[in-house]
């Protein structure tokens, strides 16, 4: 005949009115001789109750939340035929009284119920030693954090549980089974490299790793290019990058990851400014220096900067603040035989053309030259990257983060435009504004190309 055994909170000490933290078993589960039925968890320790014997849980007597003391029930489990609880005396006997029988089993049960924080403190694994030593503090935040939510919210339901036949404990010492719970793991999902499969600490700190890298891949990282040998379809070569282009890729993928770029584009007329250039351009070469249309285009984009602060600023690590800088250092992308570098030119805002013309070629010499010092790439407020000398109708630069806008230039051309009842040949140059959306709104950007346009359109403004 089956028979009913009332399994018992054992001597746990001073500890009265501990808490039960995890429920593993409900009605109807079968369970193992020394299976896990539940953990309680006093301010120093936790500890697994396990079943005296296989059989059946009748009835769960407790829930996530309660409190126990000694001998409080815990469950109702029907033995198995012919089980004996493990090392029970009781079981040996032949039919003795069932009073006598429950007693004897219900002290059988305290002694070979013996917590099983004492076999965690065997475990091989130093840091699990060291882990329980640590206990002591982190059971008591615990302890406090969980007395702050019982006394702000009512009493919380005991979790879903699992079917039976689903419902087999993981195997791992309450100090592990603590560890993962303040991490918010299912250990049902944690595979165990201990003996007989038990889950240590460590595999725990797996699962978390494994899982963060994960929802790393699904939320920052790229799907992994195919790896193709492109040998097979033709003769090939592999040539280094040099120093700088690996900087800039790593420069470029950075900022295209973190700023959410929308580009502006737009157009000015730059038919005087041109005409005033070429005026001009007698005297800057008698000065020995080539006066580009860059310096001018470098002047009119200081101008705008002062007009809207947000473009010469940066964002702080917090994502909360925006540095407004009241200086205005321009970086020029220039192209040079190792490379992509960004030269800054300093203090724009209070030099002339020509003073400016003549820096631009001096320092995108020296970056050609590769003799660029560190102070020559730094400080930048704004960046431009012109391609018009080149060719091209439009692009979109990526912002040379912290900055939070670039302006890219595209090569003018003349273009027919419908003035006065007439279309007349104008030289037109295209404007492409990259924004950090988190810092800029598009109406803005509008505003500012429209404005730079207007200086670039007609330079006497540049003056005021
Ligand atoms: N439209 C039409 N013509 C243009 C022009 C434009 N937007 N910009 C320059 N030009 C003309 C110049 O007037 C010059 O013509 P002339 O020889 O007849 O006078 C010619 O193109 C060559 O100009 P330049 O390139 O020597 O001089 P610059 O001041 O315009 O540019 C610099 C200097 C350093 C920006 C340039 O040499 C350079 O390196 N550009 C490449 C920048 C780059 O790689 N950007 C991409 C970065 S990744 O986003």
């Amino acid at each position: 005949m089956p028979k009913l055994t009332e399994v018992r909170v054992p001597d746990i000490g001073d500890f009265d009115n501990v808490d039960v933290v995890e429920v593993f078993v409900e009605a109807g589960a079968h369970v193992d001789a020394e299976q896990s039925l539940i953990t309680i968890e006093s301010e120093k320790a936790s500890l697994e109750i396990p079943a005296p014997a296989a059989g059946t849980v009748k009835e769960v007597k407790v829930s996530v939340g309660d409190k126990v003391s000694e001998g409080s029930v815990i469950v109702i489990l029907e033995m198995e035929d012919g089980t004996e609880e493990a090392g029970s005396d009781a079981a040996k006997k032949e039919e003795p009284a069932r009073e006598n029988k429950e007693k004897k089993a219900s002290a059988d049960a305290k002694k070979k119920q013996q917590p099983k924080v004492a076999e965690d403190e065997q475990e091989p694994e130093a840091d699990e030693k060291a882990e329980t030593e640590d206990d002591t503090e982190a059971d008591e935040d615990q302890e406090e954090e969980r007395e702050e939510e019982k006394a702000a919210k009512p009493r919380p339901a005991p979790e879903t549980p699992t079917p039976p036949a689903a419902r087999s404990p993981a195997h791992a010492s309450p100090s592990v089974r603590r560890f993962a719970r303040e991490l918010g793991v299912d250990l049902d999902h944690v595979d165990g490299s201990g003996p007989k499969g038990r889950i240590l600490k460590g595999d725990v700190q797996t699962f978390v790793k494994s899982r963060v890298s994960e929802d790393g891949r699904g939320t920052f990282s790229l799907p992994p290019l195919p790896q193709i040998d492109f040998g097979k379809f033709g003769e090939v070569e592999s040539e280094p990058l040099t120093k700088i282009n690996k900087l800039t890729a790593r420069n470029v993928h950075r900022s295209w990851l973190h700023i959410p770029h929308v580009t502006q584009f737009d157009e000015a007329d730059i038919t005087d400014l041109e005409e005033f250039r070429k005026t001009n351009q007698k005297e800057s070469e008698a000065k020995g220096f080539k006066l580009t249309f860059l310096a001018f285009l470098l002047k009119a984009c200081a101008g705008t900067l002062r007009s809207f602060p947000r473009f010469n600023a940066s964002l702080d690590e917090s994502g909360e603040q925006l540095v407004l800088k009241h200086y205005f250092n321009i970086g020029v992308a220039v192209d040079t035989p190792r490379g992509l570098l960004v030269p800054v030119i300093h203090e724009v805002d209070v030099k002339g053309i020509f003073e400016l013309a003549e820096e631009l070629a001096e320092i995108s010499g020296r970056a050609r030259a590769g003799k660029l010092g560190p102070k020559d790439i730094q400080g930048a407020t704004f960046s431009i990257s012109s391609l018009g000398g080149i060719g091209g109708t439009a692009f979109t630069p990526i912002i040379n983060a912290p900055e939070v806008a670039i302006l890219g230039v595209a090569r003018a051309s003349m273009k027919p435009v419908y003035r006065g009842g007439q279309f007349v040949p104008r030289l037109i140059l295209p404007l492409c504004l990259s924004y950090d959306h988190r810092v800029i709104d598009g109406a803005a950007a509008a505003r500012f190309t429209t404005h730079l346009a207007s200086l670039l359109g007609d330079i006497r403004r540049l003056a005021l």
